[in-house]
Order: C-alpha cells, then structure tokens, then sequence
C-alpha cells in the first residue's frame, strides 16, 4: 500500500454533497458508485461553471475582435495556465490540449514517431498499458519498420525493472508506460523508469490518465519528456485532454492535424504553422471542456491533491481489507504500491454476473477487460471486477460493495 502523506483535515461527507448523482438511486437502490477509473462524477461547482458559460459567455476563441471572443479566449487560455502550474510544467506553452489521453498519445505517436523512428528502432511498453498506450504505437510501428518491446509484469502485479534495465539499448527511441494501471491497480516508479530511459539517450512518454486524479504530479520531478491524461477522470468534461511536452520537442515535431487555427501563412503553394501550443490545436477547440476543466482543477486544488490522496489511501485500505474476507476472492494485481482501486475474480462466477447483479442492488462497477487485455491474458483471466475509489466514496460504499458481492455470491452457491 502506499504511504499516509498528511493529516490534513477535509469534511468529505461535506464534499459529497456537492456531487447530485451520489444522492440519486439506481434500479431502485441508492448509488453506490464505484467505477471512478472509468470516469469520475463532475461537482455542481463545474456542471454550474459549464453552464454559465454555455448559457451567457459562449463565443469563438482566437477569432474574434469581439468582446465575447476575447473573453471565451480569456478563459480559453486561462484553463492552459491552470493546468501548467496544477502539474508543475516549466511553462503554460508546454501544456497542449486534446481530446483525451488516447488523442495525447496518437498525437505523439504520430508527430514524434512518424519523424523519429525508422526500421528496427525499439519502443519499450510495458505489459499492463492500456490499449491507447499500444495501439498507437503498433500503428506507427508498421509504418515505420520500427518494434515494440515489452517490459513483463511480476505475479504482485509489478514492473520487472530488471528485465526494463536489460531491454533498454541503443535502439531503444522511446519508452511509453503507465504511470497507474487501471487493470491492477500499481503504481508505477515513473522517475526512475524515467531516468533510465534518459541515461539510455530515449525519449519517455508516461500515461498518467489515473495518477492526476489521485495524487499530486509534478512533471518536472518525474522528468518525462511527455505526460498524458483526461479531464473526464478529474471530475472535468469528457473529450478534453492534455498532452504535457517538454518545449524543445514540441517545437520540433511538425504538427499532427492542419486546419484553422494551427497556421501562420496559407498560400496554395505553402504553409507555415503557427507556434507551439497552437500548432497542434487545429480547427475550432473544446472551449467549454477547457473550462470547465479549469473549473475541474479549482475544485481538487481547494480540497487539496495530498488531503485526496490521504483520504483515498484510507478507502483503500478499507476496500482491501473488506474484500479479502470475501470466500474464493482473488486479486488480480497485489501490489505494495496500490492506487485507490482493486481487481478480482472469483474462480466459479463471471465477472459479468457480478458486474450485472451488483447493478441490479444499485452498485456501478466496472467489468471486463478494462481495455487491457495483454495484462488480463498475463494473469490467465479473461476479465475481473474492477471497485474504483474517489475521494468522494465513504465507507458505507465499500460496506455495501460487500454486502453486493456476498449477496452475489448467494446465487452460485
Ligand atoms: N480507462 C477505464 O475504465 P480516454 O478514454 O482517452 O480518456 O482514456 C484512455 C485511458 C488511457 N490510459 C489509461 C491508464 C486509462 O485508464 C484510460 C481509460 C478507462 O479504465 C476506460 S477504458
């Protein structure tokens, strides 16, 4: 498990009143809402702050001389200088926004990878990404001649650093791994598979599309050259992202998208492109997602990311000790450094059947593969149920999650 960090004090059964939809109840059950992983609740303080700006401030960015366009840019581009201290970027230029951490990811794929790898340059990734952290690399690979290598995972569900040290070589371009795997739950020594890369002379993107929301990151400190995540997971809007990259590399990767917006000159001749971030911004952006990303990032900075992460250390202990006196559960991911959610399996029920009757008392989990389907094949299981935690989540949650699993159980028995 990973460290208490504060004994900062938040009333958080205040904090949940501010999220509408854990007051409602579902098939006839109050909600018990535990598939954060996949997507977090937005507070009435965003849903309001959206609203506002649909209702009285929606305009254009970048385009008007107009009042309201140079507000909506205003708060269009305040968003960006949110973010860049949020993570502690060295500037507001290196924070790009997308439309989530799979478009951050094709984004360098296709920008950096396309321009940088040629045949038989290696890409290292790691066994437990998830499949935006694959897939896109494979379709560069193809194109490219270059090959993807493959860090294993031990039986607790860790990195196997050794086998990292020894796969990192000369040919090594770039090394892309998760910072939290949302199949097992482990979180990741991001610095040092960074710094290794570095000492190899490779380039490192890190996927933190579930550390951002649970902890505190600093990108400088972890020193990766590129950092991905999505504001959906971060009580933000969905289809809003952020690709974090160190200016250097921004500046020279040609754009990924052309249109409005990302130009500098258009002849039918030739076209020059506009700087870094707005190069790779092309047509018009999602400007309420930005703000209310922005008003996102409000929202956590006034709870507090360590007052967070205290609190989602204590739920999850809690989720794991509870779970672990379940008959015939098992874990699926063990590790000592375990982010604010477990997997399991049970070895004579489907995780659909317990996904569909925890549903049925009124429980959202998660079921499946978890688009993660190279760890799940690791640990020979063809899907778990995954409880994902928010700071939001009380106690009574996991107790009812337990109750459900129990009462699951019954049918099978
Ligand atoms: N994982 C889950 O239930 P997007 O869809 O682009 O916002 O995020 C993709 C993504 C990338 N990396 C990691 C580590 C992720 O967990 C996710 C999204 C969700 O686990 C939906 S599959």
């Amino acid at each position: 498990m990973k460290q208490a960090v504060s004994d900062i004090a938040v009333d958080f059964e205040k904090i949940r009143k501010d999220f509408p939809i854990l007051s409602s109840e579902l098939n006839g059950h109050p909600l018990v809402y535990l598939d954060n992983a996949a997507s977090s609740q937005m507070p009435r303080q965003v849903a309001d702050r959206l609203d506002r700006y649909n209702r009285f401030e929606h305009s254009n960015v970048h385009r008007g001389i107009h009042t309201l366009s140079q507000k909506a840019t205003d708060a269009y581009e305040e968003a960006r200088k949110k973010v860049h201290s949020f993570i502690n970027a060295a500037s507001e230029d290196e924070i790009i926004y997308t439309t989530g951490t799979t478009d951050s990811i094709n984004l360098v794929a296709n920008s950096y990878g396309l321009t940088h790898f040629s045949e038989g340059d290696e890409v290292i990734l790691s066994e437990m990404e998830h499949h935006a952290n694959i897939v896109p690399w494979q379709m560069v690979a193809e194109k490219t001649g270059a090959v993807i290598k493959v860090i294993p995972v031990t039986d607790s569900g860790d990195l196997d650093m050794e086998a990292y040290k020894r796969l990192l070589g000369p040919k090594t371009k770039m090394v892309a791994v998760i910072h939290v795997s949302n199949a097992l739950g482990t979180i990741n020594p991001v610095k040092e598979i960074s710094d290794l890369a570095h000492e190899n002379g490779s380039v490192v993107l890190i996927d933190g599309a579930q550390a951002v929301p649970h902890q505190k990151v600093d990108v400088q400190e972890i020193g990766a050259d590129f950092y991905v995540f999505s504001a959906h997971k971060m009580c933000g809007p969905t289809g809003f992202g952020i690709l974090y990259g160190k200016k250097h590399l921004l500046d020279e990767m040609p754009p990924y998208r052309g249109g409005g917006d990302m130009i500098d000159k258009v002849t039918f001749e030739k076209t020059t492109y506009n700087v870094t971030p707005f190069k790779f911004e092309a047509g018009t952006p999602p400007i309420s997602a930005s703000i209310g990303f922005s008003a996102a990032i409000d929202y956590l900075e006034k709870i507090g990311m360590k007052a967070i992460e205290e609190r989602e250390y204590e739920l999850v202990n809690y989720l794991v000790e509870q779970l672990s006196g379940i008959n015939g559960l098992k874990f699926v991911g063990e590790s000592e450094n375990r982010a604010c959610l477990a997997s399991f399996v049970f070895d004579h029920i489907h995780a659909s059947d317990v996904g569909t009757l925890l549903d049925k008392q009124g429980i959202a989990i998660r079921t499946g593969h978890h688009c993660a389907q190279p760890i799940l094949r690791r640990f020979n299981v063809p899907a778990t149920s995954r409880a994902s935690l928010s700071f939001y989540n009380s106690k009574e949650d996991i107790d009812r999650l337990v109750e459900g699993i129990n009462y699951v159980k019954s049918f099978f028995e």
